[in-house]
């Protein structure tokens, strides 16, 4: 009966040791940091304010949505190119404007951000075009799964963070063509920014 007792005893300590150990293994590890899955671009340019909110959906996609608001003697009615760019850095004064942006973002391992022209339209920054009405407003929205806000190869949160960029002329879309031809001079700029703020230009997410 003791021996029985004991044989009893010790498999409900050995079961017990299990459960915590189950428990620690699945609870217990440190969680890994969560990159945030919102962010927010506050474009300036010449006359061009404007704001994009990014949020990353459960299946990964990223919808980039916001209003643009310019002087259209500026940002001229029509199409004007608009991607994200490799690095967070939005420079106005420097020659040419806004070039502190670096290419259009395309990490590795076989990423061409500059020339431009070189892998265009296949960077992972690229973007449909903004469509920009004859008051000079433009409201963008559009769906990407070329890139992530959370951490992964393909973040726009690298190490040197990540900007968006309006262009002057449309962006044509076309393999081989020139840096024109994938959108020209640079009217806007904004970094890619972690802070979401309080107001959402819709739920559309
Ligand atoms: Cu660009």
């Amino acid at each position: 009966m003791i021996k029985f007792s004991l044989k009893k005893s010790l498999f409900i300590f050995a079961v017990s040791v299990c459960l915590v150990l189950i428990y620690t293994l699945t609870f217990g590890q440190p969680s890994i940091a969560q990159s945030p899955i919102e962010a927010r671009v506050e474009l300036t340019g010449t006359n061009i304010t404007g704001t994009l909110f990014l949020t990353q959906r459960n299946n990964g996609l990223v919808r980039i949505q916001g209003n643009i608001q310019s002087d259209p003697a500026t940002l001229t009615p029509g199409l004007h190119g608009l991607h994200i760019h490799s690095a967070g850095v939005c420079e106005a004064g420097v020659q040419p404007a806004f070039s502190t942006t670096g290419g259009h973002f395309d990490p590795g391992p076989f990423g061409s951000e500059l020339p431009v022209e070189a892998n265009h339209p296949y960077h992972l920054g690229d973007l449909p075009n903004l469509v920009v009405d004859e008051q000079g407003h433009a409201t963008y929205n559009v769906l990407t799964s070329r890139v992530t806000l959370t951490e992964s190869p393909v973040s726009v949160f690298d190490e040197n963070g990540s900007a968006i960029i309006i262009h002057l002329l449309p962006d044509q879309q076309k393999a081989n063509g020139t840096a024109a031809e994938a959108g020209g001079g640079r009217l806007a700029c904004g970094i890619i920014s972690h802070d979401y703020g309080q107001e959402q230009s819709n739920d559309q997410v």
